[in-house]
């Protein structure tokens, strides 16, 4: 019987060559011929701390090669890899580890304090810490743990990471991926972007999203490929690393900031073969003045945490500003009205969409899970679409209330949540408006109790320990009312109109 267990896939394409990259960070490199061992004595650990197939581990930790082996230990030992975005507040990943109960929370020294307490509280057995230059009780207990050969069997329905997604509700929802949804569509990605020998990828994303864990660290194990791993994006790295890469993914701010700077050019892209952009909409001007600077037209895609990647511009067809591609090989996509039947081709409908990259629902929500699929099986994204004769697909809207930043989920309705408790407001709406560098900044409307004199200060000194800092309104306005139509619902149209422009 075959092993599902990605690691396996993974391991299949390690490169015999001893001296084969897989990681060159800021202080050294780490060598596919290391893998199966660092890997082997993290398993160890794992099992050592009592961690089980199915398990859960909490992992909110910076960047670094060692993060990166320990979300393949956890695949290989069979757990369930819960990466957190190292940006959450104390109080919000109070809620992850609460919905989640994981056996072993592994967490930045600076946070041990912190967690360790909400670990006691909520009964996690183990708490390791792991820093940004890959040591902490994490690293130890693994120099001290034997080798393990193991890489745990699992069936290609076995969850294999929960990846937490915000909802209109205010409630996040842990997203659970199998092994198979991850393989699928690292199988498709890499043979639809025509990854080749000696592709060297530029990685400057963070490692707890979908975009820079699997979309882009998945490619590039399964064409053993070097991965230049930027701590985080910043322009001097890189510049200085571009010449010296053939691939780059990003979100639309990366290509931005870019294009801002003066000393980018097409020489410094002379080895480049692909520039891809996803996780937010690529703006047709964007896409048009990197064309004319680089030489490159940007491949944009599109898709999400509960489904991976879904539809992408081709490689050798037409990449066409403004749209995300063709729905990718076995993804089935379809526009269609809120019964879930197709509307004609051309017209403005919700997405929706089935395959084998579609998740397996949310992590003890089974409510919410049956509220977003089709009884057919298609999974409704909440993305308003339009779909040409040739099945060319244009993300016109969101139906859901969402604000994407620079990349980063923004659910309107939790931040109005933590602005709502505090004292001296009445009501809040929080909306997106369109920001040069984030592609939307978050901006909050506030209307305040009769007489309370509270003010844009208090507000931001209140949100700061509650809700990350990318969440936190860009700019704040107070108002006497809000807009509401005759059924009393806010209009947020009405407010991204009245606030239109204040960023540009
Ligand atoms: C940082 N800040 C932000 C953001 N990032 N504020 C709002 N939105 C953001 N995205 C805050 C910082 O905390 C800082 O606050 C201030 O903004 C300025 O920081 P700056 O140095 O300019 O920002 P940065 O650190 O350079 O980060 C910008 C970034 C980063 C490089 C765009 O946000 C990023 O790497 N985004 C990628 C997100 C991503 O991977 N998304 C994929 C999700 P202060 O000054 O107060 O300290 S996966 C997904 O969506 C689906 C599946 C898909 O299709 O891919
Ligand atoms: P997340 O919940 O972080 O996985 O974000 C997924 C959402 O990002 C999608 O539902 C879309 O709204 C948005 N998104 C991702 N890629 C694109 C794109 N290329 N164009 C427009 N929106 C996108």
């Amino acid at each position: 019987m075959n092993n599902s267990n990605i690691y396996e896939l993974f391991r299949s394409k390690f490169p015999a060559n001893a001296e084969a990259v897989f990681l060159e960070h800021e202080r050294g490199n780490l060598f596919y011929s290391q893998i199966q061992n660092e890997t082997g004595q993290l398993t160890a650990l794992l099992k050592q701390l009592g961690v089980k197939k199915g398990d859960r581990v909490i992992v909110q930790v910076d960047k670094s090669a060692e993060a990166v082996l320990l979300y393949l230990a956890c695949l290989r030992a069979g757990a369930i890899f819960i990466p957190l975005n190292t940006g959450y507040t104390a109080k919000e990943v109070d809620y992850f580890i609460d919905n989640a109960n994981p056996h072993l929370i592994v967490c930045r020294p600076q946070d041990l304090d912190a967690i360790t307490a909400s670990a006691k509280a909520l009964n996690v057995p183990h708490v390791m810490t792991l820093d940004d230059q890959g040591s902490g009780s994490l690293i130890e207990g693994k120099n001290n743990a034997p080798c393990s050969n193991d890489i745990e069997r699992c069936e290609g329905s076995d969850v294999a990471c929960i990846l937490y997604t915000s909802g209109t509700t205010g409630r996040p929802k842990g997203a659970m991926l199998s092994h198979d949804n991850l393989s699928s569509n690292a199988n498709v990605l890499h043979s639809y972007w025509h990854w080749e020998d000696g592709d060297v990828l530029l990685h400057a994303l963070p490692i707890f999203h979908v975009h820079g864990l699997f979309v882009a660290l998945h490619c590039a194990l399964l064409n053993a490929s070097k991965v230049i791993f930027l701590a985080k994006f910043s322009l001097p790295a890189i510049k200085e690393n571009l010449p010296h890469s053939s691939v780059m993914m990003g979100v639309p701010t990366f290509y931005v900031r870019l294009l801002e700077d003066p000393e980018f050019n097409e020489n410094m892209c002379k080895n480049m073969r692909l520039f891809i952009a996803g996780s937010a909409p690529l703006l047709a001007e964007t896409f048009k003045e990197f064309e004319t600077v680089s030489g490159h037209k940007i491949l944009e895609r599109y898709g999400m945490t509960e489904a991976g990647m879904i539809t992408s511009n081709p490689y050798d067809g037409d990449r066409v500003p403004s749209t995300v591609g063709y729905a990718l090989p076995d993804v089935s996509t379809r526009v269609a009205d809120d019964t879930g039947s197709e509307v004609p081709r051309g017209d403005v409908g919700i997405l929706e969409i089935k395959g084998p990259n579609v998740f397996q629902g949310y992590w003890c929500m089974p409510e919410k899970t049956a509220e977003e699929f089709r009884k057919d099986g298609f999974f409704i994204t909440g993305d308003m679409a339009t779909m040409d004769d040739e099945g060319r697909i244009s993300i016109v809207g969101r139906a859901k209330d969402l604000v994407i930043s620079g990349g980063f989920n923004v659910y309107p309705k939790e931040v109005e949540n933590a602005i709502d408790e505090i004292e001296g407001v009445k009501e809040s709406a929080v909306i997106g408006i369109q920001h040069p560098d984030f592609g939307e900044g978050v901006t909050a409307v506030i209307v305040k109790e009769v007489k309370s004199g509270i003010t844009e200060e208090q507000v931001m000194a209140f949100l700061k320990d509650k809700i990350a800092r990318f969440k936190q309104p860009q700019k704040i306005f107070f108002v006497d009312e809000l807009p509401r139509n005759t059924m009393g619902k806010v209009q947020k149209k009405a407010l991204r109109d009245t606030y239109h422009g204040i960023y540009s």
